[in-house]
Formats: C-alpha cells, sequence, structure tokens
C-alpha cells in the first residue's frame, strides 16, 4: 500500500521483505514389519539417496524411531509424505511418513 506521510523518505530504510518460506522435515518412522530393503528403495527413490546414505538413515530409523530424511517447503514436503505413504500402501508395508516444521 502507498503511505505517502513521510513524504517517500520510508523508502529509504525499510528493508526489502525478502522472508525465506517456513521450511518442513519430512520424518520417517519405525514400525516392526517394512523390510529394510524396501525402506533403503524408498529413501534411493524418492529423496535421491546414495546406497550408503539410504541404508544409513535407515538403520539410525530402525535403532532411532525416526530420522530425517530431507527438508523441503511445505508443499514439496507434504508431496514427499504422501508419495511415500502411498507407495508403502501399495506395497502392503506399514512404513509411514510425516512432516513436521523446521524449529
Ligand atoms: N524395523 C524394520 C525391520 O526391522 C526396518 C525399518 C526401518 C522399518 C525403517 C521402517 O522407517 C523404517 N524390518
Amino acid at each position: 500500500s502507498v503511505d505517502e506521510s513521510d513524504g517517500g523518505l520510508a523508502v529509504l530504510t525499510e528493508k526489502p521483505k525478502l522472508k525465506r518460506p517456513p521450511m518442513y522435515k519430512v520424518m520417517l518412522l519405525n514400525d516392526d514389519y517394512t523390510p529394510m530393503d524396501f525402506v533403503v528403495e524408498i529413501l534411493e527413490v524418492f529423496f535421491s539417496m546414495s546406497r550408503e546414505k539410504a541404508t544409513h538413515v535407515m538403520l539410525t530409523v530402525h535403532v532411532h524411531g525416526k530420522a530425517v530424511c530431507g527438508i523441503y517447503t511445505r508443499d514439496i514436503a507434504e508431496t514427499k509424505a504422501a508419495q511415500v505413504n502411498q507407495y508403502a500402501r501399495e506395497n502392503q508395508h506399514p512404513l509411514l511418513c510425516e512432516i513436521e516444521p523446521v524449529e
């Protein structure tokens, strides 16, 4: 909006408001049934991880209950989680992916 009460001087002191978008962690949750190989495949296909990185993240989830797969804007994070959950369901595995805000 235009506010000329300062005679135009505000433009000299206002910082450009270039806000970074809120970011969301995509978390993979552990369960007792999903095969380890299937989880590794998910991390390779949907998160572009190397076999080595995917194996490490899968084992982190297995041991600690959850782990971060990636951090994205809300739309991308929601889409990744939905794709993972759909692919797991299609293959009759209980694997779950969820998102949570960073910070
Ligand atoms: N706990 C599973 C097993 O022992 C492996 C697993 C890892 C499942 C990560 C889900 O997100 C997961 N087969």
